[in-house]
């Protein structure tokens, strides 16, 4: 196997031999490059015919997502999904696989020939491929809602087309930037979804208690999951409690109505194997991050949507949680009311501080920076994860100065969301924007302020210090760039899919550069 699409890949470079890092085994990469491969040969007869349709758009969305890291490790649902995409390949270009012309459109792609390519264009095509896979996932929490958008599908389309035929960098680098282009229309669309859906997020405190009495622990993303969850759970003696991405649902007036959504359980997905060991609840998997169990609770693992174990029960398109709602009952939580703590030791977390509800105080932040009192914004975001070094963004959030903001979003804010850092001018210190999509609110508030004070988001007292694991966060770094935000800090370590030359290119015209030490970092971005 060959895979190097996340953070966590084995020596920085690239998880080979039986296994990844992050337990997928061999035969399921390969099967996830044949999937890949497929969809880039359902994308060429797209192409060679001219439109896809919503099926089609559907099951490559469906298909790229299912392929993120910690999504799916279970061969036989990979299986039908390739036989699924091949189906529908076969009958959009039914005598393309028998015509022998050159035209480089005839076949399914070897992922191999990517693997092994010159390593810049392996780089560019890599960066084309994690961004729209990460892409996919927000386009589908986006369609389960009943929202798509015609642009988005038929760049998945075109993207993966250049992914099998386009081989120099000056064709291919546009493409790289064209996915951060389309990836803020996608994630515009899923913000337009969730607030139109479920309200616009508000301020909310969230508790970390465990009541005592049955419950369901939901992770993931998916909010409409969550909704049918609530609706099935209501009245029957069950509370519901987010763990990791799910936080921010909390905040959504149509989901916080539901007096038996009780708090949040738990802190990012790399902590899952100890915090779910024994646990007396069921746990469902909306999207990513799922960790292979562990055999203490491995009977209490659900999953739905493109998340699949083998062996674990795997809600389907019904939607039928009797399951997850048994196994809750059957269990029946703790017998007290039970305390837990974020990292720091915090007993509540705040969330729901989306553009909407940060844009209604424009007129205090503008003031607050005018009088002197604000002097500069953080956005400290993105993915949390295992390996060692992350503690830097701990360490950065509580050493940034008391006249500054940290806005945060994604999975990373576990590691300092329970800290109380104080106010100004009535706005807390520290505000969560949600999931890592909503780096689409980020981004509304860093034009809004640009706008406010007439000078581009580069000159604002604006620094982007980002983590990365998995492929939502190559697709939001690529929105950053085709934006043309400047000196992001990016770590804890730099992607093993960019080449020396592309990471020299990423330096000079964007200088991006790898964290280094939170004192260091804060006395360059504070112009110390
Ligand atoms: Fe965290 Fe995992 Fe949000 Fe990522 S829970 S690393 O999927 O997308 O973030
Ligand atoms: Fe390795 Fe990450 Fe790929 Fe898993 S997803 S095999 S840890 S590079």
């Amino acid at each position: 196997m060959f895979c190097f699409q996340c953070e966590q890949t084995a020596g920085c470079t690239g998880c080979t031999g039986k296994a990844g890092v992050c337990g997928k085994k061999a035969d399921t990469a390969k099967l996830q490059d044949e999937l890949t491969g497929a969809l880039i040969g359902l994308a060429r007869a797209v192409d060679s015919n001219g439109e896809g349709t919503q099926e089609v758009y559907n099951t490559i969305i469906e298909g790229l997502f299912t392929t993120i890291t910690n999504v799916s490790f279970d061969n036989e649902s990979l299986e039908k999904m390739i036989a699924k995409v091949r189906k529908l390949e076969q009958a959009l270009a039914p005598d393309c696989g028998s015509c022998a012309s050159p035209c480089g459109k005839n076949s399914e792609f070897n992922m191999d020939d990517l693997w092994t390519a010159n390593e810049d264009i392996r780089s560019l095509k890599s960066l084309i491929l994690f961004g729209i896979r990460g892409m996919a996932a927000y386009a589908y929490h986006a369609n389960v809602l009943g929202y798509t958008d015609e642009e988005v599908n038929k760049f998945f389309c075109e993207a993966l087309f250049m992914i099998g035929y386009g081989e120099d960098q000056d064709t291919l680098l546009p493409v790289v930037l064209k996915v951060g282009e389309i990836n803020l229309k996608c994630m515009a669309l899923l913000d337009k979804a969730n607030t139109e859906t479920y309200g616009s997020p508000e301020p909310t405190t969230v508790s970390l208690t465990v009541e005592k009495g049955p419950f369901i622990v939901v992770t993931g993303h998916d909010l409409k999951d969550l909704q049918l969850l609530l609706e099935q759970t209501e009245g029957k003696g069950i509370n519901i409690y987010t763990h990791g991405e799910m936080l921010p649902a909390h905040a959504y007036p149509k989901l916080k109505k539901f007096s038996h959504l009780k708090g949040n359980f738990g802190t990012a997905w790399q902590n899952q194997q100890k915090e779910f060991d024994n646990l007396p609840a069921p746990i469902l998997y909306t999207t990513n991050c799922l960790m292979p169990p562990r055999k203490s609770y491995e009977d209490r693992v659900f999953t739905t949507e493109v998340v699949a174990f083998p062996g674990a029960v795997h809600i389907d398109d019904n939607k039928d949680f009797t399951p997850v709602i048994e196994k809750a009952l059957a269990l029946g939580g703790f017998t007290k009311d039970t305390e837990f703590t974020g990292i720091n030791g915090g007993k509540e977390v705040t969330t729901g501080f989306g553009h909407a509800a940060i844009l209604s105080h424009a007129g205090t932040v503008v003031e607050a920076v005018k009088s002197g009192a604000l002097k500069h914004f953080f956005l400290v975001a993105g993915c949390d994860g295992a390996k060692p070094g992350r503690n830097y963004y701990t360490e950065f959030v509580k050493q940034t100065p008391k006249n500054s903001i940290v806005l945060t979003l994604a999975c990373g804010k576990y590691r300092f969301n329970d800290l109380n850092l104080g106010e100004i001018g009535g706005l807390p210190r520290l505000m969560d924007m949600g999931q890592c999509n909503d780096a689409y609110g980020a981004i509304q508030v860093a034009v809004a302020l640009a706008k406010a004070f007439n000078c581009s988001v580069n000159e604002l007292p604006l620094s982007f210090v980002i983590s990365w694991y998995e492929q939502k966060a190559v697709c939001i770094l690529l929105t950053l760039l085709h934006l043309g935000i400047k000196n992001i800090k990016l770590g804890p370590s730099l992607p093993a899919f960019v080449s020396p030359n592309i990471l020299n290119f990423l330096v000079e015209n964007y200088g991006i550069a790898p964290i280094t030490t939170p004192e260091q970092d804060l006395a360059e971005l504070l112009g110390k």
